[in-house]
């Protein structure tokens, strides 16, 4: 799906009568429509690609190309670049059963007889560019619902559905592959503390920062990072062994050193610090994704233990 909508529409007229091209730009251009031509099918196509108009309106009966190839070759070329469907009206004076079963059938969105009917043809066009936008609204707004359903709304990295979601996703791709698979568990520490010190307000704040650290350090696009909850956050690290996700680990400790977000209440130092558990495993059948995220909790906990601000590592 593209959004490349021109503004005012953009109307491709291709039809190889000089005459008809001049009464269809005057009309086009009488409702407001930005307006390019083409002579004949092939023109029609190179006009198409360059242009990427909103609308075309097709001569059905044109020489070299015919207006029924030339609407079958707009919607290949759609689907290689992904296009968005652009509406084809097909302008056809064989207003026979069979030339508009070809039209249609040809990924005309619909059609005109000519003699044209002015009043009928600029409807047909204005109904045909109100879909387009109507569609591009909806598919606009699914995006963001998708958006929504998936990420975390105050720290804007993913949430806790999309981290159980993608766990097993990867736990069966890496299964499949025979890689391995990791997961960094991270709490951070003496943080009711932070809320009690700063306020709830600055908690959030104190939040949104970590989970940009943590984002930054899921750097590959298959890495992700996520909120697990509360103020701990995890990251699934794919075709990752314990090596690779340890060095993950120490580079968020570093990261958050550097941000040096002070935090008096601490009992371990004057900076907000993390407590990390670290997990590896290949996946196979005789384990699941629980078991992983069970030895990543059991190696913060030890983390936590061993005096906080550091990584443990465990293997399932
Ligand atoms: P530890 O070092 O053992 O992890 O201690 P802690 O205080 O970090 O852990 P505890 O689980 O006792 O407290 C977590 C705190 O995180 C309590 C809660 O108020 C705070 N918290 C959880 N979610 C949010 C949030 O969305 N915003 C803010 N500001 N605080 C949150
Ligand atoms: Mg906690
Ligand atoms: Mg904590």
């Amino acid at each position: 799906m593209t959004f490349s909508s021109h503004n005012p529409p953009l109307v491709l007229i291709a039809d190889d009568d000089k005459v008809v091209r001049v009464c269809l730009r005057q009309a086009m251009e009488q409702d407001g429509y930005q307006v390019i031509e083409a002579v004949d099918g092939e023109n029609c196509l190179a006009m198409f690609s360059k242009m990427q108009p909103d609308v075309v309106l097709i001569d059905a009966v044109m020489p070299h190309m015919d207006g029924f190839t030339c609407c079958q070759q707009i919607q290949k070329m759609e689907q290689h670049l992904e296009g968005n469907g652009t509406p084809l009206l097909m302008i056809t004076s064989l207003d026979d059963e069979e030339s508009v079963q070809q039209a249609f059938s040809s990924g005309a969105s619909d059609f005109v007889t000519k003699p044209i009917h002015w009043a009928v043809l600029r409807q047909r066009v204005k109904h045909l560019l109100n879909q387009v936008r109507l569609y591009e609204q909806l598919q606009s707004a699914n995006q963001e619902l998708k958006r929504l359903a998936t990420s975390d709304g105050l720290t804007q990295v993913a949430n806790r559905r999309r981290f159980d979601e993608y766990l097993q996703q990867e736990w069966n791709r890496m299964q499949r592959d025979r890689l391995s698979l990791s997961l960094v568990m991270c709490d951070i520490d003496f943080f009711k503390v932070y809320n009690d010190t700063y306020g709830h307000q600055e908690g959030d704040d104190c939040l949104k920062k970590v989970a940009k650290v943590l984002d930054r350090a899921a750097k590959r696009s298959i890495d992700l990072a996520a909120r697990y909850g509360g103020e701990e956050f995890a990251i699934i690290l794919p075709n990752t062994d314990l090596q690779g996700a340890t060095r993950v680990a120490k580079n968020i400790q570093d990261a958050l050193r550097e941000i040096d977000i002070p935090h008096s209440g601490s009992k371990i130092g004057e900076n907000l610090t993390l407590s990390m558990g670290v997990a590896s495993t290949t996946p196979s059948p005789m384990i699941n994704p629980e078991m992983l995220i069970s030895a990543a909790d059991r190696a913060l906990y030890q983390a936590k233990e061993a005096g906080r601000d550091r990584f443990c590592t465990f293997t399932p």
